[in-house]
């Protein structure tokens, strides 16, 4: 490929809306542009890259047994309504209808449609397993889309759906596919780590996500250096507590603290430390008020909330509501002489002697708290976060945090969608039973801005050679200098016949320019043609993130290609 013919547009100055660097960087490297919130066009450069990562996927989905299939990106209403997901999805999904009022939605996912599929077309035992899978465009309407391919309203998936005969086919299918991710992002040279995950709304009872370390990451996760212990933080568990506090409890009494609201101001008013304070949080589960209890040194944890509770919808509870139930306002209230709120108590509330909590009474507090005696939790469970350097829930080292991009998931759903829709299949003695699934997602678009996240510098992308867009820059530093000319044409020549995948940077631009948006877009190899190449016959050859070194003309098309081949094992 020729510079002068490449749509590249590059951008010197990094665009308002972008604020992290795969998002950034992107844009400036001529990679990707907005066609509207959270939708992009791939330039040529950025369509290069999407394409490899998929090759990759298809190839590890392939050795793995998969069958690559296309699904329907419009998908009828009924099957969601059969599954009964219609409704659960609200504005998050696309809905459209047809000239004759049907309605549709663009797929959000497809264990509808795939369930739907293989009810029709499978019903022997002899069938299975079965791994069918795709690798195409998933539409869900996020509320605030940013950060570029990382959280957008369109994005590449590929989604993958096993169907077993029964949980122990499950597990070898989920053993398969676990291995595959990790050959994917391996190959992606993503720093990437397996975590366990909340399988949240969308069932099932187990599920792992495939996180890239990265700071920009949105999700959270704990990690034991000592063990494989990983977890989303959405559902790390919190180890339980053995033993209170060896104090006798003491009568409950009621202090003034005026306009004393938040746990500091209340620790250093009463001099307690917050690990002594009951924090009353309250939440609307599905528009019933409920409040939650944790320590005041403690975070609650809202998925493992939702999950005790299993309810649709939860958000914390309007103030005034809170008011009317308690007769304080927020930062008052606590769980004594509560009633009708129904109190869920994290693991360690019980072990709380003489605490303090809210009076329900404005510009008081309570001391001596002590939970049985002055109040009933309708539930203890595990309610908070958990954060580093507490002990690993495993091995008791102590846990290390991180931020990740969540680039992979893979559930077991078990029979929660063959279930709904009716998917069987008959077994060797003829009698009838549902599919056993797992379903397992890698977030294509979403994987090539994780590689940027963790491969770029002050100056640009640095692509792993497994996923760059081409392998190798000539840049000619004179292309009016008709000898260095010469060379580099020669030299593009040779590697384009021999397969490398070269551009040509036959611009009359500066050098210096030409050095700058190499280093932007990222090509690992970087071979520049200059004064030197005429007078003592060698050219310099830089990889991206290392220095530049010399290598003489003399059989330099092999030379690179031997360089290439060596670079490509580090991401087998
Ligand atoms: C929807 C909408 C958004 C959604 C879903 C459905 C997430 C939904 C979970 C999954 C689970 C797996 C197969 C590939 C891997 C992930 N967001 N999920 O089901 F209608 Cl609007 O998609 N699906």
């Amino acid at each position: 490929m020729r510079m002068t013919e490449l749509l590249a547009p590059t951008l010197r100055e990094t665009p308002a809306e972008a604020e992290i660097a795969s998002h950034q960087l992107l844009l400036r490297g001529g990679f990707i542009r907005k066609a509207a919130a959270g939708i992009y066009t791939y330039l040529p450069l950025g369509r290069r890259v999407l394409a490899k990562i998929e090759a990759i996927v298809r190839e590890e989905m392939d050795r793995a047994g998969g069958q690559e299939v296309v699904l329907p990106i419009i998908q009828p209403a009924e099957l969601w309504q059969e599954s009964g997901r219609w409704e659960v999805y609200g504005e998050e999904m696309f809905r459209l209808q047809d000239r004759h009022q049907r309605q549709f939605c663009l797929g959000p996912t497809h264990e509808e449609i795939i369930t739907a599929l293989v009810r029709s077309e499978v019903t022997s035992y002899k069938q299975l397993p079965l791994l069918l899978y795709q690798i195409q465009n998933k539409y869900r309407d996020e509320r605030r889309p940013r950060f570029g391919l990382l959280r957008g309203r369109e994005f590449v998936m590929k989604d993958l759906y096993s169907f077993d005969r029964d949980q122990e086919g499950l597990n070898e299918s989920y053993r398969k596919m676990y291995q595959a991710y990790s050959n994917v992002f391996r190959r992606c040279g993503l720093d990437c780590r397996p975590v366990q995950a909340d399988s949240g709304a969308i069932g099932g009872n187990y599920s792992h996500e495939f996180m890239a370390l990265a700071a920009a990451g949105e999700a959270l996760l704990v990690y034991c250096r000592e063990c494989d212990y990983a977890a989303n933080v959405e559902i790390a568990v919190a180890r339980a507590l053995t033993k209170g506090a060896a104090e006798d409890p003491l009568p409950l009494k009621e202090v003034a603290t005026p306009g004393q609201r938040t746990v500091a101001e209340i620790c250093s008013f009463l001099d307690v430390t917050p690990d002594r304070l009951i924090k009353t949080i309250f939440y609307e589960a599905d528009g019933q008020l409920v409040a939650a209890l944790v320590r005041g040194d403690r975070e609650l944890n809202e998925v493992k909330l939702q999950n005790h509770l299993g309810c649709r919808q939860l958000s914390l509870a309007d103030p005034q509501k809170v008011r009317e139930a308690t007769g304080a306002p927020v930062g008052f209230v606590g769980p004594v002489g509560l009633s009708g709120v129904p109190l869920y108590a994290d693991l360690e509330i019980p072990y709380l002697v003489n605490g303090v909590a809210g009076a329900n009474r404005e510009d008081y507090h309570l001391v001596n708290v002590n939970p049985g005696r002055d109040f009933k939790p309708a539930a203890v469970a595990d309610l908070r976060q958990v954060e580093a350097g507490e002990p690993c829930p495993q091995c008791g080292a102590p846990l290390s945090q991180a931020r990740g991009i969540e680039v992979g998931q893979v559930f077991q759903l078990g029979t929660k969608y063959s279930q709904a829709l009716g998917a069987n299949y008959t077994d060797a003695r003829g009698e009838e039973h549902p599919l056993v699934m797992g379903c397992y997602g890698i977030g294509v678009s979403r994987t090539m801005a994780a590689i940027v996240e963790q491969y770029h510098d002050d100056r640009g992308i640095i692509w792993p050679l497994s996923v760059a867009p081409y392998q190798v820059v000539i840049i000619p530093a004179a292309m009016k200098d008709e000898s260095q000319r010469e060379v580099a044409e020669g030299l593009y020549r040779e590697l384009v016949a021999a397969g490398v995948e070269v551009v040509l940077d036959d611009r009359d631009e500066r050098a210096g320019l030409k050095f700058v948006e190499a280093d932007l877009i990222g090509y690992p190899l970087r071979v520049t043609v200059g004064k030197r190449t005429v007078t003592n016959g060698t050219v310099d050859a830089k990889w991206r993130s290392q220095d530049e070194v010399p290598l003489p003309l003399e059989g330099l098309a092999s030379r690179i290609q031997a360089l290439l081949a060596e670079e490509m094992q580090k991401y087998r």
